[in-house]
């Protein structure tokens, strides 16, 4: 099956052409200018558009029982959602139940994600520790192309995981080659607030934000960067929303250590005062974590993007629907964490992000795809609209305008965050591995059709920043002995 983009100006991450691109077999094969192409090649006019690699969405969470619930999204829809707004690749998390196996977990996941309509990949959350433990980190590392481990720092009692497990797994990654990522929260203070909070008799979703300030994301920020540097190892921050995530992040990559840094759609442009909202659901349905912050911090968030400091955008696509959300009716603490957003991000990103000038168009690809390719190691099979790499690809119209609402979404979930956003920029065409599966506002989607994509691990780029900062760790013990040598 081929097919041929015409008319159209190329964005790559590091650059920009009009040219048109002839895919064959699922992978981009030609791309120049006026390319002729087989009879019976199906052609797409893509004139005036631009045509970019697929997004890449690293952080999303489909059918995830969590809480004592199951969000509402699964793979088929989720992912299918995704393609609508032009996201070809999503990497979703299997979380083991503490104590109990990663392989089997992992084998949980696999079979979930059979239905996937577009591709899909898996970092695996470290939720406890043992020898079994790190020998599956182990055999997913070499033999199922895991190549980044997850740790909750929050979410005490449930799958948050103490310092000491944190420095056992990140050890076990710069062994494996494999990058530690966290959630970074201080899963103690967040506990503490909370039986604070509703001491004081708020049990609303107005107490959430109360029981997790900024300041404990910026000390787990901050100790996980520590962690890492002593260890050695390189590491990636999800969903950071607040200035205090990007100061700690800024110290550490200006003093020259490898910290990558996410940033949510939901937290560029949703602020805290969806928690005051006088509909218990809307504000409910905005109960994520981190939480939403004051405005201030999204333009600390903005800049800190633009600047590089942080690398990828993702959603965090965890749906709950109003009834899931209701478990927490008279105690916030017990109200399902997460809201959507596969579908949306890169339109939100584009109207938001080019549309204002903070992005260019190249800077909108790395961040809403290349970046994540490239930290994930599977650049530029994906992230790229190069000769090689899979036709994962999106047309991009930059001025169809579309008004963002749950009623027309094709998320499986009861609520938009983005409600009544109106946004210029979106996807015409999207492409999964050489197929047209959205069209003129049409999925043509075919469950199953996703295949899993292997993440090879990185040694060697390990044993470089392994001996960097180890070095660095070491230099006031070599002080010490050279002094007493003296
Ligand atoms: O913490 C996460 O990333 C998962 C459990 C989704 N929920 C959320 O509130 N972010
Ligand atoms: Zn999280
Ligand atoms: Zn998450």
């Amino acid at each position: 099956m081929s097919l041929l983009i015409r008319g159209g100006t190329i964005v790559n991450a590091d650059g920009e052409m009009r040219a048109d691109v002839y895919c064959e077999d699922g992978l981009i094969k030609a791309i120049g200018p006026d390319l002729e192409a087989p009879r019976d090649a199906r052609v797409v006019d893509a004139g005036g558009q631009y045509v970019m690699p697929g997004g890449i969405d690293p952080h999303t969470h489909m059918q995830l029982p969590f809480m004592g619930t199951v969000a509402s999204e699964d793979f088929f829809t989720g992912t299918a959602a995704g393609l609508a707004g032009g996201t070809t690749m999503i990497i979703d998390f299997v979380i083991p139940a503490p104590n109990t196996s990663l392989l089997t977990a992992y084998d949980q996941w696999r079979e979930w994600a059979e239905k996937s309509c577009a591709d899909y990949s898996f970092h695996v959350a470290v939720t406890w520790w043992s020898d079994q433990v790190r020998e599956d980190m182990g055999t997913l590392a070499r033999e199922r192309g895991v190549n980044s481990f997850k740790h909750f720092m929050a979410y005490k009692n449930a799958i948050m995981v103490p310092d000491e497990n944190l420095v056992q797994s990140f050890a076990r990654c710069l062994e494996l080659g494999a990058i530690p990522t966290v959630h970074a929260e201080n899963g103690e203070l967040v506990y503490h607030l909370q039986a604070e909070v509703l001491k004081m008799g708020i049990t609303g979703p107005e107490g959430h934000p109360m029981s997790r300030p900024p300041e404990v994301e910026g000390e787990a920020a901050n100790r996980a960067i520590r962690v890492a540097q002593v260890i050695g190892n390189p590491l990636y921050i999800v969903h950071n929303s607040c200035r205090e995530a990007v100061e700690a992040i800024t110290r550490a990559r200006l003093e020259g250590q490898r910290v990558y840094g996410e940033v949510l759609a939901g937290h560029l442009l949703i602020d805290d005062s969806v928690y005051r909202h006088p509909d218990w659901d809307v504000a409910a349905a905005h109960v994520m974590s981190p939480p939403f912050r004051p405005k201030e911090h999204q333009e600390v968030l903005w800049r800190a993007l633009q600047s590089g400091i942080l690398h990828t955008t993702a959603t965090d696509h965890c749906c709950f629907c109003a009834d899931q959300k209701a478990m927490g009716r008279n105690d916030f603490t017990k109200i399902p964490n997460g809201t959507g957003g596969v579908e949306d991000r890169m339109s939100v990103l584009w109207h938001h992000g080019v549309g204002t000038g903070r992005l260019t168009r190249q800077e909108f690809v790395k961040v809403t795809s290349t970046a994540a390719a490239q930290i994930f190691n599977i650049y530029p099979r994906k992230g790229s609209v190069s000769v090689g790499a899979d036709a994962d690809i999106v047309v991009w119209d930059p001025k169809a305008t579309r008004t963002i609402s749950a009623k027309t979404h094709h998320q499986k979930v009861d609520y938009n965050i983005f409600e009544g956003m109106s946004v210029t920029g979106n996807a015409s065409t999207t492409i999964s591995r050489g197929k047209v599966v959205y069209e003129k506002g049409e999925l043509k989607v075919e469950k199953g059709a996703g295949r899993y994509v292997n993440r090879p691990t990185f040694p060697t780029v390990f044993e470089a920043v392994a001996k960097v900062n180890a070095a660095r760790a070491l230099k006031p013990v070599q002080r010490q002995q050279e002094k007493a040598a003296e």
